[in-house]
């Protein structure tokens, strides 16, 4: 292993850091602030420069609607290399949406519980810290109510998402079949992702008018959750966000706990917890397949397919023993393999796999940091360990990139590097990886 880049993955935070106080994921093909990518910058920041760290979440937590929606893009300053972008979302669309700033109208995966946690745990001045947990918990608290208030159709525990844009894990080949039941105009717009990158490495022009005809129904209904509930045909529980959203309640309670005197929002949490993990074992574990699947709620039925979210219960701890070594035995058939890096966005046995293009195979760092720590909170200290240095040799062989071709690993002369270069989450992560060692 090369020596540690841990200079270099600084100066990348540092320089995709804005006068604004907020970091974009990299230059020209994302130059807002994103919603999960501000969280795992926010746990590179805290290894060296705390006060970044808890600007990145101030700033994001700063555009949080009035009724607890946090969206997944901010729009700080103005950019053209970005579409969709303002003008497109109109956020003041809604009557809830941020008087601040410009936003989009969706979100992504609620990381910021946990995140608040994992900053606790390794800062050395755990008091001055705890008075920066203060002036921010009960945003993350609101928005978990948002989303048990408002997405939780069933009241069973598990909150949908409405877009696929809003699961993080944008192109999955899971969403194939939802864009089957739909049939959007060939909309006229002009993207600007493939003027920066690889544009066989990024969705199509059909896969975005799906992406665009989602958009245009939530902003018909002002973006509306009763009526998105209603009628947007992209409907699904997806076992990704609902694992952060459940680690994130068990940090939010875990936090709460020291600050004291918040019984109130303890219990609510608890109620959803355990809630949540009985559904989510009940409605999206599959045990013929021997993972956890997403569930399509518009068309009620299962999404059958394996991808990298499969095995994220593991980081929320939802699964019991039984279906923990079934999610081992399944990953190791499918992704843990001698020619391959771990841990690849879509099952590598699929036709649907591809791994040079985005969401439909490569790898990505959040998703093994994700993984992890939770095939490490089960004990399953060889996998977690092969995730960290897949990570790290990856990094340190091809650069800092968005995500990475998992395949013939053997090959030392191959390009393996996707996307965009110098990507913070990428950056951070390995910072995290190298410095936070196998603690939870
Ligand atoms: C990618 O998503 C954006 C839309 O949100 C895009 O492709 O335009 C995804 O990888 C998403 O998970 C990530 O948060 C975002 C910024 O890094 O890029």
């Amino acid at each position: 292993m090369s020596k540690p880049l841990i200079e270099k993955a600084q100066k990348i935070l540092l320089n995709n850091h804005q006068k604004g106080g907020f970091t974009i994921p990299t230059e020209k093909l994302y130059p807002f602030q994103w919603m999960w990518d501000s969280g795992f910058i926010a746990l590179g920041f805290a290894h060296f420069d705390l006060e970044k760290a808890k600007s990145e979440i101030n700033s994001i937590l700063n555009a949080q609607w009035d009724n607890g929606f946090i969206p997944h893009i901010v729009f700080h300053t103005k950019a053209d290399t970005y579409f969709p972008g303002p003008d497109f979302f109109q956020s003041e669309l809604s009557e809830f949406s941020s008087k601040k700033f410009k936003t989009s109208g969706i979100t992504q995966p609620p990381v910021f519980g946990f995140v608040l946690e994992k900053i606790y745990q390794i800062v050395d001045d755990k008091k001055d810290f705890l008075k920066f947990i203060k002036t921010q918990i009960d945003k993350v608290y609101f928005n978990h109510v948002y989303f048990y208030e408002n997405r939780d159709v069933n009241n069973e525990g598990l909150v949908y998402i409405y877009h696929n844009w809003e699961s993080g894990t944008d192109n999955s080949p899971l969403w194939d079949s939802i864009w089957k039941t739909m049939n959007p105009p060939d909309y006229k717009f002009v993207r600007k992702d493939t003027n920066h990158v690889d544009s066989t490495q990024r969705p199509t022009k059909r896969e975005y008018d799906h992406y665009i005809h989602l958009l245009e129904i939530a902003k018909n209904y002002k973006y509306d959750d009763k009526k998105i509930t209603e009628f947007s045909p992209f409907l699904v529980l997806d076992p990704l966000f609902n694992s952060i959203l459940l680690k994130s309640n068990q940090s939010l309670i875990n936090l709460y706990s020291i600050i004291g005197g918040e019984e109130k929002k303890i219990e609510f949490l608890e109620n959803k917890q355990s809630l949540g993990i009985n559904s989510l074992n009940k409605k999206l574990y599959d045990s013929k397949l021997g993972a956890y699947v997403y569930y399509d709620l518009r068309n009620s039925k299962k999404l059958n397919g394996i991808s990298s979210s499969s095995f994220s219960p593991l980081f929320c701890g939802a699964p019991d023993e039984r279906i923990s070594n079934q999610l081992k035995k399944t990953f190791n058939k499918k992704f843990n393999l001698e020619d391959k890096y771990i841990c690849a966005s879509f099952d590598t046995l699929s036709e649907n796999f591809n791994p040079k293009k985005y969401w439909r195979g490569p790898v990505w760092l959040n998703l093994n940091w994700i993984l992890f720590h939770g095939f490490n909170r089960y004990g399953f200290i060889d996998i977690s360990q092969k995730i960290k240095k897949d990570s790290i040799d990856l990094i340190e062989n091809e650069g800092f990139y968005e995500y990475f071709d998992p395949t013939n690993k053997n090959d030392k002369n191959k390009k393996r590097a996707c996307g965009s270069n110098n990507f913070s989450w990428t950056a951070a992560l390995y910072l995290d990886f190298y410095k936070r060692g196998t603690k939870n």
